[in-house]
Formats: C-alpha cells, sequence, structure tokens
C-alpha cells in the first residue's frame, strides 16, 4: 500500500498500537472497540513479558489484521519484517535497534513505513533511508515501555520543525487526550498511544476523545 503525504498524515492521527499484553480484556474486543471510536491506523507490537511468538503471535496478528481490513484501517507490524511479509501487512514500524530503514525498504517495497527517532541525526538519516513517518518520544512518562528512553517532552519535535523537516511526525508516550493539545501544536500530525485506548473502560470512548482531541488543534 504506498500512501502519498496527505493520506499519510491522516492515518496518523489516532494510531493505536497494542499486543495481547496491553490489555485487561479480548485484545480482539478492544481492537474492535477502538476501530468503532475513531482510530486512523492500528499497529500489532507484541513485547513485553508472557508476549507471545511464532505462531501464536501469527495468529493473533492475523486475528487484527481481519478485524483492522473489516474498517479499512491499514494494518501495521512493530519490528517484525518477516511477519509483516508472510501475512501482507500494509507496513512496517522499526526502531533504531532494529534493521536499517533502507534494508527495511527494500525488502517492504512500497508498503508504509515508519521509523522511531529520538535525533536530528537519526531523522535525517531515516527520511533519506526512505520512511514514510516519524515516530518521537516518549513526550510524556510512560510505564508501558521499559527499556523507553528519557522523556524529551516537545523540545524534539520543534527543533525537528524549526528545521523546517515536513515528513509526518506521530507522538508517542504517555498520550492522553487531555495532553494532546500541545503536541499537535507543536506541529505533530497525530498521536500513537497504547494505554489510553488499550486500558480504557471504554476503548471506544477513549479513542473518540483523541480523535477530537488531534482535530481541534487546541
Ligand atoms: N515507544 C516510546 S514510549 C512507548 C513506545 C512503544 C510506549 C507508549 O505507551 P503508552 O501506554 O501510550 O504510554
Ligand atoms: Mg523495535
Amino acid at each position: 500500500m504506498a500512501v502519498n503525504l496527505q493520506e499519510m498524515r491522516n492515518l496518523l492521527k489516532v494510531y493505536f498500537i497494542m499486543g495481547s499484553t496491553n490489555c485487561h480484556h479480548d485484545p480482539e474486543k478492544v481492537l474492535q472497540s477502538a476501530i468503532k471510536g475513531g482510530i486512523t491506523l492500528f499497529q500489532f507490537r507484541e513485547k513485553g513479558a508472557g508476549c507471545l511468538h511464532g505462531k501464536e503471535k501469527e495468529s493473533l496478528a492475523k486475528k487484527f489484521q481481519a478485524i483492522c481490513k473489516e474498517s479499512n484501517i491499514p494494518f501495521i507490524v512493530n519490528d517484525d519484517i518477516e511477519l509483516a511479509l508472510k501475512i501482507n501487512a500494509d507496513g512496517v514500524h522499526i526502531g533504531q535497534d532494529d534493521e536499517a530503514a533502507d534494508v527495511a525498504r527494500r525488502k517492504i517495497g512500497s508498503k508504509i513505513l515508519g521509523v522511531s527517532v529520538h535525533s536530528m541525526k537519526e531523522a535525517e538519516t531515516a527520511i533519506r533511508q526512505g520512511s514514510d513517518y516519524l515516530g518521537i518520544g516518549p513526550i510524556y512518562p510512560t510505564s508501558t515501555k521499559e527499556d523507553a528512553k528519557a522523556v524529551q517532552g516537545l523540545t524534539f519535535l520543534t527543533e525537528l520543525r524549526s528545521a523546517d523537516i515536513q515528513i509526518p511526525v506521530v507522538g508517542i508516550g504517555g498520550i492522553t487526550s487531555e495532553n494532546t493539545p500541545p503536541i499537535i501544536k507543536a506541529g505533530a500530525d497525530g498521536v500513537s498511544v497504547i494505554s489510553a485506548i488499550s486500558q480504557a473502560d471504554s476503548p471506544e470512548k477513549a479513542a473518540t476523545q483523541l480523535y477530537n482531541a488531534v482535530n481541534r488543534r487546541m
């Protein structure tokens, strides 16, 4: 799935990320509810203590993928390029400890490629190597990712936009609908969240609130 710049920006508005370890309830129901609430993109990120591997991981990926397909929500796989290719996902998201972006790009062709970056140097490299969007964070403190880098607030995002780097960008880390507005104001196209949706009493409501916070541009 090749996407143009504006399509990519729209897809990043409410980017929900989840794996089996991120929710207390049936993850398929959580995803369905989140889609109802208005998420614009989904990433399967199967990590952390007790996460699934091999066939079980693939099976859950396919279930999520089928749910996304029903509602035309593009389905992205975190880290695992081989799995993404095997099940024909819509894209891949990689970090600095994963395969280099140019290698990933060669492997996935025109599928969506997202890269997590933490400095101008990493951003410039990811752009040069063919990423479609950048993930930036943690913006706020988070307890979801054990090995998260230092909280960076809006400093790096602001620096990136001041340098007139126009690639689509999504913020991540500790984001809720309440603390979303400054992220959009600083130049992000959207927010990516795990717990704000996966652990919400109503994932649907949480997704809608995030969508409104992103679009109000407060
Ligand atoms: N990368 C940086 S912070 C983070 C990831 C995957 C975790 C985000 O989870 P939450 O629950 O939205 O803070
Ligand atoms: Mg990674």
